[in-house]
């Protein structure tokens, strides 16, 4: 069951099944231990995020990437598996066809975690030099996401619910759209999981010099 919602941006419910979500989920508790664990992200404007995050491969800051937790405690950022990697090329695989999985391998991944009250705001992702495509999985609880237009940040905008274990992909004329999810939804998340909040892994390429 594949739906594409825009040229190159598909969404393919349910990818994951009950021992991938559980496996991925297990992954990011790892993951969000410091050093260079879950932090929350401030904006050169004075913000904070209300998602928070960790980082894999190269580590984002509002609007870089680094090799070091820059903007947290300055440990070096953990190494991305070549597990995951194989993962992304699977999922552009089955969302768009073996040939735009055919590029550079998947070297970062951003994991957002979400409280019941967290959202982000609509924003595009310009800050790989890469344009391959992106990579998303959901776990957890639905949220709302909202999937715009790529000139500008106004309506007219698609949403679409993301639940436990769905895979979105944006490629292609995709990529630079602006994109967020106004809201979490709750008490949503599959009993057996065991997780309250959402999580949400995106796998990109960096197209920097390794
Ligand atoms: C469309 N994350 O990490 S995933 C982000 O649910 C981000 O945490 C949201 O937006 C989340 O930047 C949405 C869907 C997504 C991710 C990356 C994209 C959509 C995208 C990059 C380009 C276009
Ligand atoms: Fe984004």
């Amino acid at each position: 069951d594949r739906t594409e919602i825009a040229p190159g941006a598909v969404h393919v419910p349910d990818w994951l099944d009950g021992d991938g979500q559980r496996e991925l989920l297990r992954a990011c508790r790892e993951w969000a231990r410091p050093p260079a664990g879950l932090r929350t992200v401030r904006t050169p404007g004075g913000g904070t995020m209300t998602a928070r995050q960790v980082c894999l491969g190269w580590h984002w800051y509002p609007y870089a990437y680094a090799r070091t937790v820059v903007d947290g405690d300055g440990a070096p950022v953990k190494p991305f598996p070549a597990w995951l990697a194989e993962l992304g090329r699977r999922a552009v695989t089955d969302a768009l066809g073996a040939e735009a999985a055919s590029g550079a391998p998947f070297d970062i991944a951003l994991i957002n975690f979400y409280g019941a009250d967290a959202r982000m705001g609509m924003h595009r992702d310009g800050d790989e030099k890469s344009h391959a495509p992106v990579v998303s999985l959901s776990l957890g609880d639905s949220c709302v996401f909202r999937f715009g237009n790529t000139g500008t940040r106004a309506r007219p905008y698609t949403d679409v619910e993301l639940r436990s274990g769905d895979l979105f992909v944006f490629g292609g004329p995709s990529r630079l759209a602006y994109h967020g999810v106004p809201r979490v939804l709750p008490g949503t998340a599959p009993r057996r999981l065991g997780l309250t909040g959402r999580l949400n892994v995106t796998l990109r390429v960096s197209g920097f010099r390794a």
